[in-house]
């Protein structure tokens, strides 16, 4: 991990090398690990992020020719150039899509053009949320850069607007709110349906206890088709139950009338039933957090989520279960997958000394399924999205 003042000075020199002139500023936004509330979001219901060190900064200066230049160091060579004016969904494509889908939601308030160059640390492809990181990194830029009267609220809803209605990743907000609102040394407890926030303290190293982040090093293609599934079966399940929102639901109970007899019914209830509990799952870890119990019991909340996730949900895929399942095996109190689903990463609430044998237990399991070492770090909550220069 690299200090902020290292991580700005190697971005400028990088935009300088690439664009022949100093940059106005670099800012830098995190990725997140979720503690709990998977598949939430859409359903207005809540979250508890924590934003991790890795961060993707921007260095951004203005143009006066109209045309917004993207570089960035991971993809050298790979420049994009597009008049700001003829902006439109969709190109251009792969990671250029997120910093232009954003200077695309701004439309109008970009006067000239811009030059942006990223450079960054947070895993790819491993729901650690690289892309609002992305996003929120280069929204922070240019609201500073032009002086945008836009605040905390109206940075996300940019962000997300890039990866929705540019990219076309159907997104709910969890990823924008932990990259722009998480702060050092706290979880985010966040209501998605009115933005309601609160910073919950988690010093779980003072319990003995440590997050450990398990990248498994798997995607599956179909990760954006099996999303969009699940979201739209949830409004389906909502409809079904004349709410406008799955949130609104607070009882198991209520489900009922989804199990008609039918496949579509039985699918429907699983899916609502998931996001149902998960929703409770979120409010007994606050509790928890939030009194003076031992944090360990949050550990089967955890595994509880993982097994929501994966029976009644279903997006886990086998190497992640067996992730959850080696971590739990070597003594971790709980485990579960995090993000979007099918692939990625698992987070797992462990002793603060033990990540080297779980990370030696997964990597053995992991072995023996014919699948390269995991990556895995330790969580340290970190700050949301700053200027760094
Ligand atoms: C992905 C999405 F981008 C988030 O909005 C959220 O739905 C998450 O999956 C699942 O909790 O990261």
């Amino acid at each position: 991990m690299v200090t902020d003042a290292a991580a700005a000075e190697r971005v400028a020199a990088a935009f300088a090398d690439s664009f022949g002139q100093q940059s106005e500023g670099v800012w830098a936004a995190p990725g997140r690990v979720n503690v709990i509330g998977e598949h939430t979001d859409y359903n207005g219901g809540f979250v508890l992020p924590v934003a991790l060190p890795h961060t993707i900064r921007a260095a951004v200066a203005r143009r006066d020719d109209g045309l917004l230049v993207l570089a960035s160091a991971q993809h050298l060579g790979a420049r994009a150039e597009v008049a700001v004016a003829d902006l439109e969904p969709g190109r251009p494509e792969g990671w250029a899509g997120y910093p232009a889908g954003v200077v695309h939601a701004l439309a109008g308030r970009v006067p000239g053009g811009l030059s942006i160059l990223v450079d960054g640390d947070v895993p790819s492809g491993a729901g650690l949320s690289s892309s609002a990181a992305l996003s929120c990194s280069v929204a922070l830029a240019v609201r500073d850069l032009l002086d945008l009267d836009l605040d905390a609220d109206a940075l996300i809803d940019v962000a997300r607007r890039a990866e929705n209605d540019f990219v076309g990743a159907p997104t709910g907000a969890l990823d924008q709110s932990a990259s722009v609102l998480c702060t050092a040394g706290h979880a985010l407890f966040l209501d998605t349906r009115d933005g309601t926030r609160e910073q919950v303290p988690l010093d779980l190293a003072a319990a003995g206890l440590a997050l450990l982040v398990i990248d498994t090093g798997t995607t599956h293609d179909h990760a954006e088709g099996g999303y969009r599934d699940r979201r739209r079966e949830c409004e389906r399940a909502a409809e079904r139950l004349g709410v406008d929102l799955l949130r609104e639901i607070e009882d198991v109970a209520a489900l009922d009338p989804l199990a008609d007899g039918s496949d579509e019914g039985d699918v429907l209830l699983r899916r609502a039933r998931h996001v149902v509990t998960e929703d409770a799952r979120v409010l007994q870890v606050v509790a928890t957090l939030r009194g003076d119990a031992d944090p360990r019991v949050i550990g089967p909340v955890l595994t509880a989520g993982h097994e929501s996730l994966r029976d009644d949900f279903e997006i886990s895929v086998p190497l992640v279960d067996a992730c959850v399942e080696a971590a739990l095996a070597a003594g971790a109190h709980g485990a579960r997958m995090v993000g979007g689903g099918f692939g990625g990463s698992v987070v797992a609430l462990i002793e603060a000394g033990a990540a080297d044998d779980i990370t030696g237990a997964v990597t053995e399991r992991f072995a023996r399924e014919q699948h390269r070492a995991p990556r895995t770090f330790v969580v340290i909550p970190s700050a949301g999205a700053r200027r760094l220069a």
